[in-house]
């Protein structure tokens, strides 16, 4: 796999990106601008997909499911899914550069995470479908003959994929893959923020040979255009979703006539809990990963860091020092943060900023935006920031930010640090610090969270249940998680 440079181009400079329906590229009618973080410059015009189109792609996803899509058996659905894993590998370059000239973020972390997970997903899941069992109970009849019970695993029918821009390739594929492994035909919908990888997966299902109508592509916005008329199409089985809780509620609403089933991944509060056992240099740079990571924008990602009192101060200290050495920059420049997604995000978080300071918290260090010189000054970069001292009920505290930003308080007992990381309204995840073994797998258990990491964070095997309790979703996706969601399972009763 070639890692790209700068000199690599955007892969759609100066087009119209279209969609993807019935395995034809369409462009017409409404545009919108794909606009690059880093220096606010227009990269290319996205082809913005109506209610008509919608329905096309729909009923295109529809017809394949009737088609020779319906005959291939699970190896050959799979073997057809690790063709798409090695053209994105055999893509690589392209693949990276397109979602860097999206996004800003680091080429380290798009070619390390972003674009090895895509292909990734594909493979994990090929392999998953191929191995998965069914059940089988026999049982007794009155005339003593008996009956056989065994389950089929059919597909759920058209699912639509929405997917958030903060980690667009790893969460479309993280849907697309599973989905496509059990027989269903895709709608995908990127973020509009994010059209760009997409539209690559959509080359790579035609070059793969992809049977049309099986993976379809909508580009659009959110609200009274895309992505409503998807959610809420009668002809759409289920829904797979990652991004915002309150999104979220108002596709539940959309979907909720025609009783879709709905997998979500929402957002998160998430908490980091260090207690004084823990090995100092692990906990610092872990929870410098999970709080500036992307900029701060993984649903993961820690926002509220509880620390236990006698380390509280120094723990403050080494984060702040290193956070203030954080070098913020373009994908190529070796930085270790790039931009926000967007000027209105970064306003967004400037918002909190201020927030902060109006709750009466303490800015260790940033709390504003770098002044670079150059074309930079008109992209969406912030500094990365440590806040301490505001009120537990404070909204800062609270709601989700999503950006590179922590709020750091002491604790004096377990009991407390528990009672603090799970006093709100989200459960995504958290990240507990400590060296006593016990401890550690007393406070996991007690986190009110769907995933737990113990000295570290963001460590990933795609077979673990993934998802939130609370305001953080509905559903678990991951290895069989994801095949029972995107399958319906079906029993079949032989008398003997
Ligand atoms: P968002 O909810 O604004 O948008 C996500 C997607 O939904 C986009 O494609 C958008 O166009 C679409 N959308 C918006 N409104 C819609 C509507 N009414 N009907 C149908 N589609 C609609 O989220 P975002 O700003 O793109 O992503 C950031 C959020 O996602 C954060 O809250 C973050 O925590 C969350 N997130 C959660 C996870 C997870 O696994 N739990 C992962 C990544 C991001
Ligand atoms: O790693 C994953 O599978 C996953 N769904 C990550 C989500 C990250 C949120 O931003």
């Amino acid at each position: 796999m070639r890692m790209p440079t700068e000199a690599d181009a955007y892969p759609f400079a100066d087009q119209q990106l279209p969609c993807l329906v019935g395995g034809e590229f369409v462009r017409q009618g409404r545009t919108f601008d794909n606009v690059n973080p880093v220096n606010g410059v227009v990269l290319a015009t996205v082809t913005e997909a109506d209610a008509a189109l919608v329905d096309r792609a729909v009923q295109a996803a529809r017809g394949a499911l009737r088609g020779p899509w319906a005959r291939l058996s699970t190896p050959e659905r799979c073997a057809l899914l690790r063709k798409v894993a090695e053209r994105i590998e055999q893509r690589f370059a392209e693949f990276v550069s397109a979602e860097i000239a999206d996004t800003g973020k680091t080429l380290q972390q798009a070619s390390s995470l972003d674009i090895p997970r895509g292909a990734a997903n594909f493979r994990a899941y090929a392999d998953l479908a191929l191995t998965r069992g069914s059940e089988c109970f026999e049982m007794g009849t009155p005339d003593g003959r008996g009956a056989l019970n065994y389950s089929v695993h059919k597909p759920v029918g058209v699912v639509a994929v929405i997917a958030p821009w903060n980690l667009p390739f790893l969460l479309m594929t993280w849907k697309v893959a599973p989905a496509l492994a059990c027989g269903n035909a895709v709608v995908a919908k990127p973020s509009e923020e994010t059209p760009s990888s997409a539209a690559l997966l959509a080359q790579v299902m035609q070059e793969v040979g992809m049977p049309p109508g099986v993976f379809n592509l909508v580009h659009g916005f959110g609200p009274r255009s895309t992505g409503e008329a998807l959610v809420s199409h009668p002809d759409v089985n289920a829904i797979a979703f990652t991004g915002e809780s309150a999104t979220g509620s108002a596709i539940m609403r959309g979907a909720a006539d025609s009783v879709k089933a709905l997998s979500f991944e929402l957002g998160g509060k998430n908490a980091a809990v260090v207690f004084a056992d823990a090995d100092f240099e692990a906990a610092v740079g872990g929870t410098m990963r999970s709080v500036f990571s992307n900029c701060g924008q993984v649903c993961l990602c820690s926002e509220r860091v509880y620390v236990e009192r006698p380390l509280f101060a120094r723990f403050v200290e080494a984060l702040a020092q290193r956070a203030r050495r954080l070098k913020i920059g373009g994908p190529y420049e070796g930085a270790d943060l790039g931009p926000l997604i967007s000027r209105a995000h970064r306003e967004k978080v400037l918002s909190y900023y201020r927030l902060a300071r109006e709750e009466h918290g303490e800015i260790v260090c940033g709390g504003g935006v770098p002044s670079f010189g150059d074309e930079r000054d008109r992209g969406a970069f912030i500094e990365p920031t440590v806040v301490c001292g505001l009120a537990e009920g404070s909204r800062c505290v609270k709601e989700e930010i999503f950006g590179p930003v922590c709020h750091l308080a002491p604790f004096d007992s377990e009991d407390e640090a528990v009672r603090l990381a799970n006093d709100t309204r989200y459960g995504l995840a958290a990240a507990v610090w400590t060296s006593n073994l016990q401890r550690a797998h007393r406070v996991a258990r007690q986190m009110e969270v769907g995933i737990a990491w113990v000295n570290d964070w963001y460590l990933r095997d795609l077979r673990t249940p993934f998802g939130g309790v609370k305001l953080s979703g509905i559903g678990r996706e991951g290895g069989a998680h994801s095949l029972a969601f995107f399958s319906e399972p079906m029993n079949i009763c032989v008398k003997l």
